[in-house]
């Protein structure tokens, strides 16, 4: 059996009931296989695989809090300090129901290629909660984020472990986490990204996933000739990644038609309207029916079905596991020519290979929304520095990344003989950097 086929074997046997970790781990290291074939040697002698599979740390706590009507409930915490070999551990905070620790690890492990690929110094890890946000009071989230960061403090630090906002993690969260942390500490510090602007933040971090995402499906198409001038566009979730994805889509003369969330979705033949999406999604927190109320183009449907649609191009920015090889055949079927993972590990392993084999310009996750922690990062320099940029400068740095980015992964394809195909690439280029420090710090 090959190195790579006996690690994934060991991680399904020592990881049971963690099947989107197992899943995240079969994907990147069977796509390692060429690279690990050049070196299976040293690999196997340094356990290289091993240690990369096995986080540095993962941490799980109690968190209690009480409701406004005194009610006490209890949720668990994670942390999960994955792999610090370029930099201090960098990842989201998910607060959703469906959180366990499987889940939080598949994120962690994809975080750390992720980063890598982002060309900055920054690790890998992801936290949360099985906290569900919806429906409570702004009393009951701060309650609830005071007390998750009354544990977590003693674990991160602006050069140790810097979260930032995932799934049910937004601006406010991050607010009232920094304003505990602080409190603890007595220290104000970049301790955390996604900040409000008047402390710390950075301009353009709540558009830089959605954007990163369109700036580096805007430098493959046209590397291929193509633009998205006149392209429609299906995109889902209608959350932070979403949101801005459809804005900068819109920029650059594509018209998106639909968006969803977890109980329906919206068809707008006439575009979706973004500001409303906004006031209804960042303002009023309220569901998508009452888009449909407010917009006579558009029809609400329940349940599934954005990628029933017919359109040039499909952005996934929900969840994991969202789009099923059912749903890549009819994509296919309806003419789609590219689709780009806003979200972490929408597609399905089928979905995804069935993308490749049909030539589909596919852009995996770890490559395609790494844009939003890459701008974290240029919040972690600005807050070292003391300083803040503007917009447009960090919206620059922002492209400037995503465009090295999508050729590092071209390159990375070609020089392994897989050309086009970004799983590979991705995972190799984001492998090499980690592999190379993690081998000058010795067996650590
Ligand atoms: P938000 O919480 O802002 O939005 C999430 C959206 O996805 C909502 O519309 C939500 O619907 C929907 N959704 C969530 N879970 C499910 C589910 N189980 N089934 C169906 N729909 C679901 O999160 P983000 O936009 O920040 O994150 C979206 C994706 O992008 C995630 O995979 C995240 O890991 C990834 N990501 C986020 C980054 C960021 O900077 N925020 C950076 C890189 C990746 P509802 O409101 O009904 O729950
Ligand atoms: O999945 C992700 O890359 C994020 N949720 C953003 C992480 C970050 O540190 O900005």
């Amino acid at each position: 059996m090959s190195y790579v086929n006996e690690v994934i074997d060991r991680v399904i046997q020592e990881n049971p009931n963690e099947p989107e970790f197992h899943q995240a781990v079969k994907e990147v290291l069977l796509s390692l296989e060429p690279v690990v074939a050049q070196n299976e040697a040293q690999f196997r002698r340094d356990a290289l695989l091993e240690r990369l599979v096995n986080p540095e740390r993962q941490l799980k706590f109690r968190v209690s809090w009480i409701d406004d009507n005194g009610q006490v409930h209890v949720n668990t915490g994670y942390r999960v300090q994955f792999n610090s070999a370029i930099g201090p551990y960098k990842g989201g905070l998910r607060l959703h129901p469906s959180v366990n620790l499987g889940i939080i690890k598949f994120l962690g492990f994809e975080q750390i290629f992720k980063n890598s690929l982002t060309g900055l110094p920054i690790g890998g890890g992801k936290g949360g909660s099985d906290f569900d946000p919806k429906g409570k009071s702004d009393r009951e989230i701060m309650a609830f984020c005071q007390s998750f960061m009354t544990e977590l403090f003693r674990h991160i630090g602006a050069d140790t472990d810097v979260p930032a906002g995932d799934i049910g993690t937004g601006a406010r969260e991050i607010g009232f986490m920094f304003g505990q942390y602080k409190r603890l500490r007595n220290q104000f510090e970049g301790v955390l990204t996604g900040k409000g602007l008047n402390f710390g933040g950075s301009l353009a971090r709540t558009e830089a996933t959605g954007y990163g995402l369109l700036y580096i499906l805007d430098e493959a198409l046209k590397c291929r000739g193509l633009s998205l001038t006149g392209k429609t566009i299906a995109v889902s979730g209608a959350g932070n990644v979403a949101i801005y994805a459809i804005e900068k889509a819109h920029q650059l003369g594509a018209k998106v038609v639909t968006c969803s969330d977890s109980t329906g979705w919206i068809y707008d033949e006439a575009g979706i309207d973004v500001a409303l999406l906004k006031e209804i999604k960042e303002v009023k927190r309220a569901r998508l029916t009452a888009y449909a109320d407010a917009r006579p183009s558009a029809v609400y449907h329940e349940g599934r079905g954005v990628w029933s649609t017919k359109c040039d191009i499909a952005l996934p920015c929900a969840t994991q596991n969202e789009l099923h090889l059912a749903d890549a055949e009819q994509l296919v079927k309806n003419g789609v020519i590219a689709v780009a993972e806003g979200a972490n590990m929408p597609s399905t392993e089928d979905a995804t290979n069935y993308l490749l084999e049909q030539k589909i310009l596919f852009l995996p996750a770890k490559a395609a929304n790494a844009g939003g922690v890459a701008t974290s990062a240029l919040e972690m320099s600005q807050n070292s520095e003391r300083l803040h940029w503007t917009f447009e400068k960090v919206d620059k740095k922002l492209q400037e990344i995503m465009v090295n980015l999508y050729h590092n992964i071209d390159d990375a394809a070609k020089k392994y003989g897989f050309e086009g195909n970004y799983v590979v690439g991705a995972n190799i280029a984001g492998f090499e950097k980690v592999a190379q420090a993690m081998n000058a710090q010795g067996i650590v």
